[in-house]
């Protein structure tokens, strides 16, 4: 197996349990690289985005709340990048199945997942599925130059009149 990347977020309840510490040592395990990292307030755009393939579930409405940080009063996330060898299969492993009640006990989500009265499974970490997932998720949330590794080719565009906050 080639090396491959897979996008990895640390949600809402993760960051408000204090959990990341626990998570990123969790990870480490796996022998990979971290060649991406920040934290993302989750725009409505994003999450329907990235969730898009969801929303014609019930609990997509539930779903963007989650991500977005409304249920927890936490807009803020941990987006990363792992990078290695079957590094997609490797991180959900450690990360555990979907639903917290099925997932193994010592995974991430069935350590610290629940499922809510809402039917939602509230489940602490997102993990890359595919190599196909991955790559449209890495690109969706990375810029080129946010990640170290040339992961996708790549053009050069010249922008003109482009505003950008920058420190005063
Ligand atoms: P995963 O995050 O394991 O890739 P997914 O992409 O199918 O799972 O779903 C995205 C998220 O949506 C998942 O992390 C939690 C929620 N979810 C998925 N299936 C669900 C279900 N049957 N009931 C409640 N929440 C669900
Ligand atoms: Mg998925």
């Amino acid at each position: 197996m080639a090396r491959e990347a897979t996008l990895v977020i640390i949600k809402p309840d993760g960051l408000k349990k204090s959990l990341t510490g626990d998570i990123l040592s969790r990870l480490s395990q796996a022998g990979l690289k971290i060649i991406a990292a920040k934290t993302v307030k989750v725009s409505e755009s994003l999450a329907k985005k990235h969730y898009g393939h969801l929303s014609d579930r019930p609990f997509f409405k539930e779903l963007l709340r989650y991500i977005t940080g409304q249920l927890h009063g936490e807009n803020r996330v941990l987006a990363m990048v792992y990078y290695g060898e079957s590094a997609i299969s490797q991180v959900r492993q450690i990360v555990g199945a979907t639903n917290p009640e099925e997932a193994d006990p010592v995974s991430v989500r069935g350590a610290y997942g629940r499922i809510l009265t809402t039917g939602l499974f509230e489940n602490v970490v997102h993990a890359s599925s595919s190599a196909e997932d991955a790559e449209k998720e890495i690109k969706l949330w990375f810029a080129p130059s946010e990640v170290v590794v040339n992961l996708y080719p790549c053009k050069v565009i010249t922008l003109e009149k482009v505003e950008q906050k920058v420190w005063a």
